[in-house]
């Protein structure tokens, strides 16, 4: 299959990896949004939100638990952080295997651009 992430999770290409367990692959972003930007991304390729199924409840709480994990892990956890998940062309999505962004060590504002 022709996805970045899924090369990622195989090793074809290699990330500069932050956590990783049985389902999950946490690397740093190549153009981070922070000075700390993680993607959280399942091993199972799910292309995006819309797709996810019942089946995969515990691997979405999965990304969230290990975002928590890591912001502790980098030490904002206390101060905030910021979560982003995109959906599709006008949501922002640019791979399509689906990812959440964990940034940290700035404020961030609201609403989104
Ligand atoms: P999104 O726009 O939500 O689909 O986010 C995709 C993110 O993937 C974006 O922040 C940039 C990142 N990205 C794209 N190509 C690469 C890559 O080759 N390596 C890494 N580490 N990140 C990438």
């Amino acid at each position: 299959m022709d996805c970045l992430f899924c090369k990622m999770v195989n090793r074809e290409i290699e990330p500069d990896v932050v956590h990783e367990d049985e389902h999950v692959l946490a690397f740093r972003d190549i153009k981070p949004q922070a000075p700390t930007h993680v993607l959280i991304v399942p091993k199972k390729h799910i292309a995006t939100l819309n797709d996810i199924d019942a089946d995969d409840l515990a691997l979405v709480g999965r990304l969230q638990y290990t975002a928590a994990q890591l912001a502790r892990k980098f030490g904002f956890a206390d101060d905030g952080y910021r979560v982003v998940m995109n959906c599709n062309e006008q949501g922002g999505q640019t791979v399509y295997h689906i990812h959440m962004h964990l940034m940290g060590g700035r404020r961030f504002t609201w609403p989104a651009g």
